[in-house]
Formats: structure tokens, sequence, C-alpha cells
């Protein structure tokens, strides 16, 4: 179905679906859902959930209707692994545009059509928190200045030409994401916002960003361990070292 926003968001005729991942949500997503379903009548959703034990997948599901699909992982948990299921789907589904976000209002839904209408100039659009009029309300300093540093540690290792490798809020083309080859993401938490965007990057995508002002959550927990940001820092280095290995082997085989 084409994501006919031309009233609302100026997009033209390309379907976009939102993959949101959740665990223990259930405060959070039917408010959610309701906020980006009435943005555009064509916008569809995919929420993939690890089977939370606060009922988030049921709660999606009352709230949603048919724009909204549920996946339930059973068994497993991973920020990352969700992301790629609901990836997989979106594609399955026919999307265009995939668009990725947080479920706990971190991510201000009013911004999505922004981020659409900008993937008509570009392959993947990073909503920023760390470009010109970009922000964060109510974080702590200490998270800040992590978050900061480890985007400045990615850019300086990278080079990924985006101030903010560590957001979720993100849009693809559907091109970008079929070309990930998905099955191979090895990383979680952070480090597989990083690994995409640099996938994404050394295969040449146009990344673009628009300033987003994130807001710490309100209500439920944090999932996303302190232990999860430190390894984040060694698969950065991991990914520059296959990288560079892999480059080295491509002019070796070049070079005989
Ligand atoms: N399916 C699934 N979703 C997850 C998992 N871990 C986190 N999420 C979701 O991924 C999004 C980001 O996780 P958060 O816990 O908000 O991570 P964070 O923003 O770094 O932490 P806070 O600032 O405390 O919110 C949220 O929508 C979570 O519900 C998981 O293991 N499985
Ligand atoms: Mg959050």
């Amino acid at each position: 179905m084409p994501f006919d926003s031309e009233k609302t968001t100026g997009m033209g005729p390309l379907s976009a679906i939102v993959v949101i991942p959740t665990y223990n949500e259930a405060e959070n997503i039917p408010e959610l859902l309701r906020r980006i379903l009435t943005l555009d009548p064509l916008l569809r959703v995919i929420v993939v959930d690890d089977d939370s034990p606060d009922g988030t997948a049921e709660a999606a599901r009352r709230t949603g209707g048919e724009r909204v699909s549920v996946l339930v992982r059973k068994g497993v948990r991973g920020y990352g692994g969700a992301v790629v299921a609901g990836y997989k789907e979106a594609l399955a589904q026919g999307a265009d545009l995939i668009l990725g976000m947080d479920s706990d209002f971190s991510h201000d839904p009013a911004r999505i059509p922004e981020l659409l209408r900008q993937a008509e100039q570009a392959d993947v659009v990073v909503g920023s928190r760390y470009c010109p009029n970009g922000g964060t309300i109510n974080w702590p300093l200490y998270r800040m200045l992590l978050s900061r540093t480890a985007n400045r540690y990615v850019q300086l290792i990278l080079g990924i030409p985006c101030h903010d490798a560590t957001s979720g809020f993100r849009c693809y083309r559907r091109e970008i994401v079929e070309n990930l080859d998905l099955d191979t993401i090895r990383s979680e938490g952070y480090s597989f916002l990083v690994e995409v965007l640099y996938r994404a990057f050394l295969a040449g995508a146009r990344i673009s960003e628009i300033p987003i002002v994130f807001m710490d959550r309100l209500r439920g927990k944090s999932k996303i361990s302190t232990k999860e940001i430190y390894r984040s820092i060694f698969m950065v280095l991991w990914l520059r070292w296959t990288h560079s290995r892999r480059h080295s082997s491509h002019v070796e085989r070049r070079t005989n």
C-alpha cells in the first residue's frame, strides 16, 4: 500500500513502516501507537516484542488494529535481534522506507514525518542529538557525557559522517536494508546501531541528519545495561579491524 502522505508529509507515493522493538513497555506502547497512527492513515507499524511479561504485545494488539503487526519472539532477548526481525518483516511487507524508533517516548513521534521527508534526498536519515539544534532533556550528566564521548570515539575510529551513530531514531531506504546482510550482524545494543550505520556507509549510502531533542524516558525501566555500553566500545574497534583486514586482503588480491 503506498504511503500517500502528500498532505501530511509531502513524501509522495512511498510506503513506510515504523519498526519498534519492545521489552516491558506496556505503559508506553498504547499511547505511542495512537500518536504514530494519527500521523498518516497509511503509515504502518511493526512491534517486535520479546515476550514481555508485562503484556506489551497484548497491549499493542489491542490498540493497533490492522495497521500494526505484532511479532513476538519467544525464548530470546536482545535489542539487535529484535530490530533485525523487524527489518526483515518490513521488507517482507514491501516497505520502501523503514523507520526505527524506541517505544519510551525518547524519540518524539512528531518528528517521523520529517525523517520520512528527508529520505527523499538520502539513503539513511539519522535523528541526531549532536548536530546543531539537536539535544537531550532530563538526561543525567554522566549519560550525556558517555553518549557524547562514545559518538566522538565512533567518528574518530570509523569515520562515519554522522554526529550520532548510536541514535536508534532513523529511516532507511529499502535497498540499504536489503544490502545489510542482516544474518551476519553480530552486535547487540548500541553497537548494533553503529554496525548497521557503518555497513551502510561502507556500501556508499548517503547519510543525512535531522536534529532531534531526545527526552529521557518518563515511564518504564531501562533495558540496556552499562555492561552493554562498555562492550560496544570493543565492538567499534573490532568493526574497524575486520574492515581493514577485508580491505587489505582485497588490495592484496588485486596486486597479485
Ligand atoms: N524486543 C526487545 N526490545 C528491547 C530489548 N531491549 C531494549 N528494547 C527496546 O529497545 C528500545 C530502547 O531500549 P531502552 O531500554 O529504552 O534503552 P535506552 O534508551 O538506552 O535506556 P533508557 O534511557 O533508560 O530508556 C525500547 O523500546 C526497549 O523497549 C530487548 O531485549 N528486546
Ligand atoms: Mg530509552
